[in-house]
This record gives C-alpha cells, structure tokens and sequence, in this order.
C-alpha cells in the first residue's frame, strides 16, 4: 500500500473512533493537529492547575482557624495532585513535563486568566472554591467524556475532588454571610471582583474562538464556551440567592422564551490584555513558579540520582 493510502486508511479509522464516540489511545494513530490541540489544551490546564496554587496559598499562613487551614492545605494540595494527573496525560503524547514547565515559563504556552487576579481577602478563598471550582466543574465534567482516552480519565478524578472544594467554597461563604455585617460586605466585595473573571475562564465568545469548530468536531470539547458559560450563570444565580449576595450585573434576569438568564458579557479587552500577560499578577505568577523550578533542582537531580543507583544496584 502507497503512504497516501495507507494515512488515509489511518485517518479513516481515526474518523470512525470519533463518529462512534470511542477514545483515541496513545498508540493509536491521529493527525497532527489533534495530537497538537491535546498538547495545547491539556498543558494549559496543567499549568492552570499548577499556578492555581499560588491565590489560594496565599492565605494559608493567615487562615482564621486551625480547621480552615487544614481545609485549604489539603485543597491546594489537590491543584498539585490535579496538575500532576495532566502532565502524565500530555506526556502520552509525546512531550515531557519539562518542556512544557520551560514553555510555561518562556511565556509560550498559557493558563487560566482568573488566576492573574490578585486575592485580597479572606473572602476570596471561599469565592474561589465557590465560583471558580464551580466554573472548572461546567468546563470539566463534559471533558470526562473527551475523546482523548488519558485526559477523559484525569478530568474523571479530577472533577470529584473540584465538586468537593466548590463545596467548600460555598461552605466557608455560607459561614461567613451569618456572621457580622464586616464580614457580609467582605464576602459581596470578594463576588464584585471574581464574578467577571469567572465568566472569562470559559474562553471567548464561540464567534471569536479560533478552536471551537475543530475541537468539537474531533470531540476534545464537548459543549462550546458560549454554552458552558450560560450553564454556569444559570447554575450560580440561584446559589448566589442561598447565600445572600448579589452578583455584580443590573441585566442578570430570567428569560421565560429561552429558559436561560440574561447576563452582560464580560469585558473581552480586559480578557485579552490578562491572557497576552498584562494581568495584575501575571509577572508575579510566573517569576513565582520560576523561583519554586530553580528551588527545586537539587530535588530532582537527587531523585534522578538515587533511581540511577537502584537501576545500578539490581542490574
Ligand atoms: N485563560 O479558541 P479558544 C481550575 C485562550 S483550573 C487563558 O476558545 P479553546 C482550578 C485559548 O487558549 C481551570 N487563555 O480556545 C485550579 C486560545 O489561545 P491559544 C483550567 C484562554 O482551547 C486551581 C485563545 O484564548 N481549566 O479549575 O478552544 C484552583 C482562544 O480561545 C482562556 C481548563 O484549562 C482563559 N480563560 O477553549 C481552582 C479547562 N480561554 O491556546 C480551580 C480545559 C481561552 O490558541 N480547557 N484562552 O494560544 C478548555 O476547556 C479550553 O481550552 C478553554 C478555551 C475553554 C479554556
């Protein structure tokens, strides 16, 4: 058989895995630009995981109780685990985590813009749990059934730990809103901030998302950003009514001919200047993960020395 027959059979194959909603597994052939788009997406979730650690851990050493810093120590120690679960996914593909730790740092592959934000309060870790995990959860659970076999198998853990610390989130704001009328105002301070860049993880509008069409067709993405983001205010209006606060847009109403919420879109210039890096944290976000790469060298020449001299020893 001819190589043109030959990759046409290939992609004939690849076609059908698709059209049956079947997975692709590592050995199986895809085309190029599938296996990039992989690389694309799932580095940036790993690196969102990853840099995700830092608002939240900010406020670890200043939890108000012993039990909040046992919650939030274990949660941030979650983002790590979730980070580490994508790297091994994106490694099926043929990249190695270091190439893409370089790349992150180089500025050459992204991460989720809600984590160029700065955490100011207490507040915002219950905020985060509740609005951002809960954005994460919308994006993520259709992911569970991407067509890419490894990420489909990572979001699947992932999402019931992201379940478990929206829980939280809404927990913490929940104690919060029956407590004193300081900490009420600090709760709907930290909601005004995070509500617009929580409507901005789930990416552009679907008519300038250059990636939409493609990944859906090759199923890496299940439901479009416009679909996802309208899930989202749909699912946090009536949470935001349970809790007592008021989310930041006077055109938030129900509309009765849609069976949706109204909403204002977010700023998308602001969206655009913080993923080209010109957030409020984006350089203290990398020169951070930067400081904890170079830290850690001699942790990672001692491990790779020490699994040379077991290799050695039983050989
Ligand atoms: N931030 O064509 P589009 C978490 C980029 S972590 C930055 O729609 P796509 C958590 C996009 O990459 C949550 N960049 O792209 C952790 C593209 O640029 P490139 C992380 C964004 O890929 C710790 C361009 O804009 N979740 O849960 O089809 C604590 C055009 O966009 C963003 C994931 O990563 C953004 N928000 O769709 C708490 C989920 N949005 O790459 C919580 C997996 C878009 O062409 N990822 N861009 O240069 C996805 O589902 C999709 O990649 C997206 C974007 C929906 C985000």
């Amino acid at each position: 058989m001819s190589d043109t027959l030959q990759t046409a059979s290939l992609e004939a194959d690849f076609d059908r895995v698709i059209e049956r909603h079947d997975r692709i597994e590592p050995r199986d052939w895809m085309p190029e630009k599938y296996r990039a788009t992989l690389v694309r997406q799932v580095a940036q979730h790993a690196h969102s995981e990853i840099i995700g650690m830092q608002p939240e851990g900010n406020w670890i050493t200043r939890a108000p109780s012993l039990r909040r810093k046992a919650i939030l120590l274990a949660k941030v120690q979650d983002e790590a685990g979730h980070g580490l679960y994508l790297y091994s996914a994106c490694e099926t593909l043929g990249v190695t985590r270091a190439e893409l730790t370089e790349k992150l740092i180089a500025g050459k592959q992204k991460y989720s813009s809600i984590f160029n934000y700065p955490t100011l309060s207490y507040a915002d870790v219950g905020t985060i749990g509740w609005l951002v995990d809960g954005a994460a959860i919308c994006n993520q659970v259709p992911l569970c059934r991407t067509s890419y076999g490894p990420y489909g198998r990572a979001m699947n853990r992932i999402c019931k730990e992201e379940s478990f610390h929206q829980r939280q989130g809404f927990e913490l704001l929940l104690t919060m809103m029956s407590g004193t009328d300081a900490q009420r105002a600090m709760v709907q301070e930290s909601v005004d901030r995070f509500w617009w860049p929580a409507l901005m993880m789930f990416g552009p509008p679907d008519v300038e998302s250059p990636n939409t069409a493609q990944s859906m067709a090759w199923r890496i993405k299940r439901d479009t950003n416009d679909d996802l983001r309208q899930k989202f205010v749909d699912m946090s209006v009536p949470q935001a009514q349970a809790l007592g606060v008021t989310l930041p847009d006077a055109e938030l109403r129900w509309n009765e001919e849609r069976g949706h919420y109204d909403f204002t879109q977010p700023d998308w210039d602001e969206f655009m200047a913080v993923v080209k890096g010109s957030g409020p944290c984006n350089a203290q976000r990398i020169a951070h993960r930067k400081r904890a790469l170079d830290e850690g060298a001699w942790v990672r020449e001692a491990a790779t020395a020490f699994a040379r001299s077991q290799r050695e020893d039983a050989s």
